[in-house]
């Protein structure tokens, strides 16, 4: 049946006179039905991709784009007077994520169904997700983020699996979300929850009892950890999961014709960072359960996990005490007890035990011995893995280590973002490049042409016209579009440096208080949710808010120079925000971004970065060549070397150097005062001053004078344009096809 008879069949009334929400209900219907046709098991061996947070964005017009009927159903609804996208609004965004770990595993899914391979993703199903930001008084707010609806995209299913706590059994239900494949197959997240989760007892903001296991255990991605419940309740979620998953695969395996001995011949499970750990001892427990030895069953794991590191930061490897796993998952203590001294018996290095002398355990620990490969995610980041944090592994098993550099699908982050450079790239190179990335580098061949420059800068003015009215609409912010767009959107963190960014607005509003006016005006975006617990990410947002406030009410600076935070930043709003980006800004102190992966998707859309040698932006570097990229900045060697010595001292920075001393002051002078809060903006300004631990002072003045350079060289609109074709024609090799060809090649080996 066509799509256009299948629509009206499921309305039940002609188009016309139909509602958005029945349009989007019967579309929903309809594209579930097509997803379903397309699902199938094949071959022996299935890959698991399990971790906390799988941050899939809206799905209609994703999942329209990959079963091929996105340009149909839109030239339908255009013919009947309804728009397509007045119709994506009107789907909620589930908020399983937090950033770019959440994104990767959703693009990773999206190209394991796009590439044919036989795989899942197992998570948990969070009902009110990620929470909701909202500024009030120019703090952060948290609300809840409920996202399922009536009608949704989770199927419902009968299976059920046991999952046993300390006194508390709980029964996992799955429930399922189709994975469209691009012009493929389809594959199911799996999304586990329990039935008794009670969403009213989350009170104001998105407090609630944490000792309420059985009725708040999958109502929060990541429920605040800075106190104990808080931090035993993510147990309680990541046992959860892991049990329930581990459940799940020995049966679909069982009924494969595994014997479990040769479970690794039926199941690869990829480990997304820590969070899935206990998924080791657990598949230990539930083999041993199902009649293997110990040491058969440590043998057959050894040879089906393996792990993904995505940080160095010290605070973010997860370390659990002991005495928080006896009180919750008391089963797998023997064994993880068995584990280490295992490790114990054959290494004598105390540094790389499992549980350490004051009883903590340590999950990637167990991830290296236990699994068979661990990867880090930028080519950067594996070497500072196997050279410094964690070297005394790779000197037990360099065999093991791999790098994975991170992708995108370009499916979400081209094809459905911004439509309009999609066409205009298969109108210049035909559309290969949506089955094969590389095929961008055609690209290089026009650079000499002004047609096809000109029409790069008509189609990044016309994606900054689109998003200055939609900010307008819906969060009644107002910027120049013929400003220069310099945005950063990510996660809010001291590493990522949005303090670095908003000292540059502060020395900026200086200069042109000075007089001294910048050749085209500046909109600086930001967009950052902080962990509800972290007082200083807290502080930067005050901080970029009030410096909103201050630029929008002073007449002498508005005109040249902008600032804007968006509330609530999301998968939903990156989609609209990086195709208009002039300049990306990926500005992390070199060491310690993995890799990021927003760096390629504006790079994707014809911005340039502006940023470190770290992550992934190295890379970029290496493809794009210096004339492409602005680089700046310390690099990681002398960053590490800085941590080592302990010499890098912020109070003498502020001290000597008048103008770090100037704009420092003025996060505490009496324009931030007026419209500040004391307590917040003086906390800042001393954390600054006085530790500024992730070193913004030591590039602050290489960043500064880059960003100048930035602004000067856009003003040459046609060798700007050349910039954005050289970024878009090398973003090729980020495509997550690429990434999960090599995931498949080097460690999962499905066929
Ligand atoms: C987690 C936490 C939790 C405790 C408080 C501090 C903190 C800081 C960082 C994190 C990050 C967890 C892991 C993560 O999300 N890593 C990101 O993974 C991306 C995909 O590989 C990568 O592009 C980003 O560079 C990396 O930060």
């Amino acid at each position: 049946m066509k799509i256009e008879e299948r629509l009206v069949k499921q309305l039940n009334k002609t188009i016309k006179e139909s509602s958005d929400q029945e349009i989007y209900d019967a579309l929903l219907t309809i594209v579930q039905e097509m997803a379903k046709e397309k699902e199938y098991e094949e071959g022996k061996k299935k890959i698991y991709y399990i971790s906390a947070e799988f941050l899939i964005g809206k799905l209609l017009s994703n999942n329209m784009i990959n079963l091929g009927i996105y340009d149909e159903v839109k030239n339908i609804l255009k013919k009947e007077g309804k728009d397509i996208c007045k119709i994506e609004e009107l789907e909620q965004e589930p908020s399983l994520g937090n950033g770019g770990l959440g994104r990767l595993a959703a693009c990773f899914l999206d190209s394991i169904a796009t590439l044919g391979y036989t795989g899942a993703g197992i998570g948990l199903n969070y009902h009110l997700g990620l929470f909701k930001q909202k500024f009030e008084n120019k703090l952060q707010k948290e609300t809840k983020n409920p996202w399922i609806e009536e009608k949704s995209w989770l199927t419902k299913t009968d299976v059920c699996y046991p999952v046993q706590f300390r006194g508390l059994k709980l029964q996992a239900r799955k429930y399922e979300i189709a994975v469209t494949g691009y012009d493929n197959r389809t594959n199911k997240l799996n999304l586990f929850d329990v039935d008794s989760v009670d969403e009213n007892i989350v009170e104001d903001g998105i407090s609630f009892d944490k000792k309420d296991i059985a009725r708040n255990l999958t109502l929060f991605l990541y429920p605040d950890d800075s106190d104990e419940e808080g931090r035993k309740l993510r147990i309680y979620q990541q046992y959860f999961m892991v049990s329930a998953g581990a459940q799940m695969i020995l049966d679909e395996c069982t009924a494969k014709g595994s014997n479990l001995y040769d479970l690794a011949d039926y199941a690869v499970i990829q480990i997304n960072d820590t969070h899935p750990t206990m998924v080791i001892p657990e598949l230990i427990r539930l083999l041993m359960e199902r009649g293997l030895q110990m040491d058969d069953a440590i043998e057959v794991v050894k040879k089906t996990c393996a792990y993904t590191n995505h940080t160095i930061l010290a605070e973010a490897l997860e370390k659990w005490p002991m005495h928080y796993l006896k009180e919750v998952v008391p089963q797998l203590v023997p064994i993880i007890e068995v584990l280490d001294d295992k490790v114990r018996r054959k290494f004598a290095d105390e540094s790389v035990a499992i549980i350490d002398r004051n009883d903590v355990v340590h999950m990637a620990h167990i991830d290296i011995h236990y699994g068979f490969s661990v990867n880090g995610v930028a080519a950067l980041h594996t070497e500072i893995l196997k050279n410094s944090e964690l070297n005394n592994f790779y000197r037990l098993y360099p065999e093991k280590f791999n790098n994975k550099t991170n992708g995108i699908t370009f499916r979400r982050w081209l094809l459905h973002c911004n439509p309009e450079l999609a066409d205009a790239v298969t109108g210049w190179i035909g559309d290969g490049y949506k089955k094969d990335a590389m095929e961008l580098t055609k690209l290089e061949t026009l650079l000499e042409d002004s047609q096809v420059l000109s029409r790069l800068l008509e189609i990044k003015q016309d994606n900054k016209l689109a998003l200055k009215n939609y900010l307008e609409e819906t969060q009644g912010l107002q910027i120049n579009e013929n400003s220069i767009f310099d945005i950063q959107i990510k996660r809010l963190h001291e590493y990522k440096r949005q303090q670095m960014n908003a000292l540059y607005v502060i020395y900026k509003y200086l200069e042109i208080k000075k007089g001294k006016i910048p050749k085209t005006p500046i909109t600086v975006i930001f967009g950052a949710k902080a962990a509800p617990a972290y007082t200083i990410a807290k502080d930067i947002i005050h901080m970029i808010l009030c410096l909103q406030e201050i630029i929008d009410k002073d007449p002498d600076v508005k005109p040249y120079l902008n600032v804007v935070m968006v509330e609530n930043y999301n998968v939903t709003l990156a989609e609209k925000l990086i195709p208009a980006c002039d300049i990306s800004e990926q500005i992390s102190l070199a060491s310690k971004e993995a890799s990021g992966t927003g760096n390629m998707k504006f790079m994707l859309n014809g911005a340039v970065t502006l940023g470190t040698e770290d992550g992934a932006n190295v890379e970029i570097h290496e493809l794009v060549g210096d004339d492409n990229i602005y680089i700046f900045g310390a690099s990681s060697d002398e960053v590490i070397a800085h941590y080592e010595k302990g010499d890098y001292v912020a109070w003498d920075y502020y001290n000597n150097n008048p103008v770090i001393h100037e704009i420092v002051d003025f996060i505490t002078g009496a324009k931030m005062m007026e419209v500040g809060c004391e307590e917040n903006l003086n906390r800042l300004k001393q954390e600054l001053a006085g530790k500024d631990w992730f070193m913004t002072f030591l590039d602050f003045e290489d960043y500064a004078a880059k960003k100048e350079q930035v602004f000067e060289d856009y003003t040459d609109r046609k060798a700007w344009a050349k910039k954005m074709l050289v970024n878009i024609s090398k973003a090729g090799f980020f495509s997550s096809d690429r990434t999960i060809e090599e995931y498949n090649r080097d460690i999962w080996k499905l066929c």
